[in-house]
């Protein structure tokens, strides 16, 4: 089913934290969020939502990139455009135009959320999804106390949460994570993330995480170290994930090809979009490496995205798509996303496109700007 996108429109939209959020290189208590509404011809909408942040401190991006990127280089390549398949819309995006990956995926999700709902059929269907419900992990930041710390996992556990992870970094980590094994017991699925936080230098250190048990440490160097993943994972036990080093399928193809992690987080705003994201799914599974889905404070309609892709097959790991509650005080979809006492969040099958309703007058009333582009 073929389609032409007339109008693209861009908001900042921002959202309180209910609790704030630390990791290793930087802090925020309020989400500002750029969202993309692509309209096509026959006035039927698809909502994407970019997952760069205020301050380029996990990534390069920021929202005003994204922006300008969207703006100036992205949309006129698709605009008036006629698509057969969203599938297209990655090669127009990557011939020519370097990085920006989080700009051109919030554009690129927006119009595989379009092509759902005008087919009809909900977004994990269209990715080639399977599962009915994703394990849910909390992704839990830095404290300012070992005992906070502890307070906040033990709250986690009870919630039901299926795997625990807890942001750390130099200063911030073992007897943090300690603390965190002790109180929940040897049965309870943890991992960490450092963010970039340790060096290769760092290696000893970072191997007295080992007696932890933990299901992966995340990211322990820097995005650029691919080598020095592959000289770290030799002197440790814990498996080694990768998430900011991944941009692409090329970036995961090398990492393998290195041995520089044994899993993989995918985050589709990260890579480029889904089609980035099938394919880096594919090539694990075809590797044997495990997928989850990682997060990065999207509201409900990120979340939507999130929650579809990781009903793929290779998702096998709980994912960072915790309830709309535990980030906000309101969400901007209903019905909010929930997580059952399990620790499953459940991929609305019986609803075309991303399965929740988008508050657009809340949107409105609340949008720091808008620009409409046509
Ligand atoms: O490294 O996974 C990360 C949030 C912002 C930036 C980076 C990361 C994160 C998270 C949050 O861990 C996960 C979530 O959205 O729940
Ligand atoms: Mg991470």
């Amino acid at each position: 089913m073929s389609f032409i996108i007339r109008k693209i429109r861009l908001r900042e939209i921002r959202l309180p934290l209910r609790e704030p959020f630390t990791i290793s290189s930087g802090s925020i208590d309020v989400r500002r969020i750029m969202l993309v509404e692509v309209v096509d011809d026959d006035g039927v909408s698809g909502w994407g939502e970019c997952v760069a942040d205020a301050d380029p401190n996990y990534s390069p991006e920021i929202i005003e990139t994204a922006t300008t990127i969207i703006d100036g280089f992205l949309a006129p390549r698709i605009l008036r455009r006629k698509i057969d398949h969203p599938r297209e819309v990655a090669p127009i995006f990557a011939d020519g135009i370097r990085g920006h990956f989080m700009a051109k995926a919030a554009l690129e999700m927006a119009i595989w959320a379009l092509a759902a709902e005008k087919a009809g059929v909900p977004l994990a269907k269209l990715l080639g999804g399977e599962r009915e419900r994703i394990p849910v992990g909390i992704s839990i930041g830095i404290q300012k106390s070992k005992e906070l710390l502890v307070e906040r996992a033990r709250r986690a556990a009870a919630d039901g949460y299926r795997r625990i992870k807890l942001k750390i970094k130099p200063g911030a980590d073992i007897d943090h994570v300690a603390a965190v094994r002790e109180a929940l017991g040897p049965d309870a699925v943890i991992s960490v993330d450092a963010n970039a936080a340790y060096r290769i230098e760092d290696a000893d250190h970072v191997a007295a995480l080992d007696r932890f048990g933990l299901l992966m440490i995340e990211q322990p160097l820097r995005a650029g170290d691919v080598v020095r993943h592959a000289q770290l994972a030799k002197r440790i036990k814990t498996p080694i994930c990768l998430d900011e080093s991944i941009e692409s399928v090329d970036d995961a193809e090398v990492a393998l090809e290195l041995g520089a992690c044994r899993l993989i987080n995918i985050k589709p705003g990260r890579v480029g979009g889904f089609a980035s994201s099938l394919a880096i799914h594919d090539l694990c599974r075809s590797r044997g490496i495990k997928n989850w889905c990682g997060g990065m404070l999207e509201s409900g309609i990120g979340r939507a995205h999130n929650v579809a892709l990781a009903s793929l097959a290779n998702f096998e790991l709980p994912g960072d798509i915790s309830p709309s509650a535990r980030y906000w005080a309101e969400d901007i979809v209903t019905p909010e996303w929930t997580m059952d006492k399990d620790g499953y969040v459940t991929v609305p099958w019986q609803k075309p496109g991303l399965g929740v309703r988008i508050d657009v007058e809340k949107l409105d009333r609340i949008s720091e700007w808008r620009r409409r582009i046509e």
